[in-house]
């Protein structure tokens, strides 16, 4: 009974968990009053469960009411953030004033929709316009973070890759061009190829893409296991500007 937390808080009592990095989110389980031997009396009555990438904008993802069992499931479409946080807005289902959960567990991945396995791993690229315009920035889950939320190359032979860490089944490519994140889309890629390797020096182009317009495209192939991802940028706009802007990968 003391594996739990508890709060006798005046009004939304809240538990709040931060993943350290962004991650794929896409079910919760939260193990209330009767998982932990108490009476069932004490389950939380109604409850809302957020996310955020940042800790200070929360998004709502899941809202219950009228709940009287002691372990609720609530799988959603899959988001990626940061940080979780449960409201607890009527602790029990029989006036008991304290909230008593036992466990707030949060899932990523299967059953939700396919998991980013490029989220946060290691990229590079053949440059950066600015020390702030990194290839990192194609990896780090959001694209709303202005103007500098995006991997920009002026290179001669532009290219990004991500090194997965082990090797992947993967199903399919998504890249947020340009105006993905803001800017003109006249700027969106154009011309550009993505190529898979096991090795980092042998690669297989499994897409090729001409006269692009969008600003987010989709690319799904026939599943394969690699390790290693490259982007190949040959015509960077629609117009004779020069640089590549990848919002994310
Ligand atoms: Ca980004």
């Amino acid at each position: 009974m003391s594996s739990k937390w508890c709060s006798t808080a005046a009004g939304t009592k809240f538990l709040q968990v931060d993943l350290g990095a962004n991650a794929n989110v896409s079910s919760f389980v939260v193990k209330h009053a009767g998982l932990g031997g108490e009476q069932t009396g004490w389950n939380t009555g109604a409850f809302n469960i957020q996310t955020s990438t940042d800790g200070s904008n929360w998004t709502t993802r899941a809202t219950v009411s009228g709940n009287r069992t002691s372990r609720t499931y609530h799988p959603i479409s899959t988001v990626s953030a940061r940080y979780v946080r449960l409201n607890v807005t009527t602790p029990a289902n029989d006036g008991n004033g304290a909230a008593r959960i036992n466990e707030l567990e949060v899932y990523g991945g299967g059953g939700g929709g396919p998991t980013n396995v490029a989220l946060n791993k290691a990229a590079t690229a053949d440059s950066s316009c600015n020390a702030n315009e990194g290839p990192a920035k194609a990896v780090n889950g959001s694209v709303s973070g202005g103007n500098s939320d995006k991997w920009c190359s002026l290179g001669a032979t532009k290219f990004w890759q991500v090194d997965l860490g082990s090797p992947f089944a993967i199903q399919s490519f998504t890249v947020r061009h340009a105006a993905a994140g803001g800017e003109s889309a006249s700027w969106n890629t154009r011309d550009f190829t993505l190529q898979v390797s096991s090795n980092g020096a042998t690669w297989t182009t499994m897409v090729t893409v001409t006269g692009n317009t969008a600003s987010v495209t989709n690319h799904p192939i026939a599943t394969t296991t690699a390790r290693y991802v490259r982007l190949n940028i040959t015509v960077p706009t629609q117009t004779t500007d020069n640089a590549a802007r990848i919002y994310e990968v």
